[in-house]
C-alpha cells in the first residue's frame, strides 16, 4: 500500500498511527507540499482534491483520513475493536471523528493557519473557539479512558493527532484534566513515537513562523 504523505501533517499521523495498530507495512511516499508536489498531474490523476494522507491501496485510492481509518480497520483488522460494528458503539466513534474533523481540528486551523501563512494577526476570538473545542472533549471524557467505548478506537487515533499538535503548539491543559490524563493514556499506544516525531517535525518547521 502507498502512503503519501508527509509526517508532520496530524491526518497523516493518525493513518500512521492506525497502520501500526494494525501491524501493517506502508510504502511511505513523502509529498512536498511547499514545493507543490501535490498539484503535479502525475498526483492528480490518483486524488483530483490533491490532498495528504492518500492511500493507494492495489489500485484503489483512498483520501480523508478518518475515512481511511476505518476503511483499514473493516478490511485489514482481525476484528472490530478499532471501529465497531454495533450501531450505537459505532455512533461514538463517528461522532468523535466528525467533531475532530469539524471542530477540534477546525478551531485550531482557524486559529493558526491565518497567521502561518497569511500573516494575520492573532485572533484571541477564535483561541477562546479551540479552548471551548478542548473543553467538550473534557466532558466527553468524564469518567472515560478512551474517547468513544471502553477500549481504545480509531476516534482516539485522530483525536491524539489533533490535540498533540496542540500540544505541540503549547495549549495548556492544566484546565481540562480528563483531556491530559487521556492524552497520557493514547501516548503509551504501541507506535506512538511516529506521532510524536511528526509532531516534533511540524513543530520545528512552523514554530519559527509564529509572532510572538
Ligand atoms: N480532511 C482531510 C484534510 C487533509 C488536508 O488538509 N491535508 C493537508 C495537509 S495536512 C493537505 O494535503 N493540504 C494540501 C491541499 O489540500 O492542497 C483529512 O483529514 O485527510
Amino acid at each position: 500500500m502507498d502512503l503519501y504523505y508527509l509526517p508532520g501533517s496530524a491526518p497523516c499521523r493518525s493513518v500512521l498511527l492506525c497502520g501500526k495498530a494494525l501491524g501493517l507495512d506502508f510504502n511511505l511516499k513523502t509529498l512536498d507540499l511547499m514545493a507543490g508536489e501535490h498539484l503535479k498531474p502525475e498526483f492528480l490523476k490518483i486524488n483530483y482534491q490533491h490532498c495528504i494522507p492518500t492511500l493507494v491501496d492495489n489500485g484503489f485510492a483512498l483520501w480523508e483520513s478518518r475515512a481511511i481509518l476505518a476503511y483499514l480497520v473493516e478490511k485489514y483488522g482481525k476484528d472490530d475493536s478499532l471501529y465497531p460494528k454495533d450501531p450505537q458503539k459505532r455512533y461514538f466513534v463517528n461522532q468523535k471523528l466528525y467533531f475532530d474533523m469539524g471542530t477540534l481540528y477546525q478551531r485550531f486551523a482557524d486559529y493558526y493557519y491565518p497567521v502561518l501563512f497569511a500573516k494575520a494577526p492573532y485572533n484571541p476570538e477564535a483561541y477562546k473557539k479551540m479552548e471551548e473545542a478542548v473543553g467538550f472533549l473534557n466532558t466527553a471524557l468524564e469518567g472515560k479512558t478512551y474517547a468513544a467505548g471502553d477500549n481504545l478506537t480509531i476516534a482516539d487515533l485522530a483525536l491524539v493527532a489533533t490535540i498533540s499538535t496542540y500540544d505541540g503548539f503549547k495549549f495548556d491543559f492544566s484546565k481540562y484534566p480528563n483531556v491530559a490524563k487521556w492524552y497520557e493514556t493514547c501516548k503509551k499506544i504501541p507506535g506512538y513515537e511516529v506521532n510524536q516525531k511528526g509532531v516534533d517535525e511540524f513543530v520545528e518547521k512552523f514554530g519559527p513562523l509564529l509572532p510572538k
